[in-house]
């Protein structure tokens, strides 16, 4: 399958959770949770190369990457990070963070699902948050 297309998100379950788990502070989480809510995600795919812009009103992400080769990025909460992403099946990518400082263990990872939905899940130590995202 091929991540390529515009995302709208359908649901998201334990994103507040999540940021908590990252220390993000009560004010900070709740207009993250109000941006996080209405995200659009903007994929491109080649291959194994991969680009992912995220956008919010408050904060956009633009990732790109090789499956397979480590590269530089944030957390959902900004601290910088190395990432692996790896194939898990072949329709999952699965990505261990390492926080260039010391924090919670992080990582994601990023599936189409038979029905050409698209699951995200991010973990932060013991809470994983999982959002749905469906083609625009
Ligand atoms: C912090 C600052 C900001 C945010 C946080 C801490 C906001 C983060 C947002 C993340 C959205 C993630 C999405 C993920 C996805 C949309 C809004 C948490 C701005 O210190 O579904 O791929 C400054």
């Amino acid at each position: 399958p091929n991540f390529s297309g515009t995302w709208e998100m359908k649901s998201s379950e334990n994103f507040e959770e999540l940021l908590k788990a990252l220390g993000v502070n009560v004010m900070l989480r709740k207009i993250a949770v109000k941006a996080a809510s209405k995200p659009l995600v903007e994929i491109e795919q080649d291959g194994e190369k991969l680009s992912i812009k995220t956008i919010t009103t408050v904060r956009t992400t633009h990732i790109t990457f090789t499956v397979g080769e480590e590269f530089n990025e944030t957390t959902v909460d900004g601290r910088a990070c190395t990432s692996f992403p790896r194939w898990e099946t072949n329709s999952k990518i699965s990505c261990e963070q390492t926080l260039q400082k010391e924090g919670p263990k992080t990582s994601w990872t990023r599936e189409i699902t038979s029905d050409g939905q698209m699951i995200l899940t991010m973990r932060a130590d013991d809470v994983i948050c999982t959002r749905l995202y469906e083609r625009q």
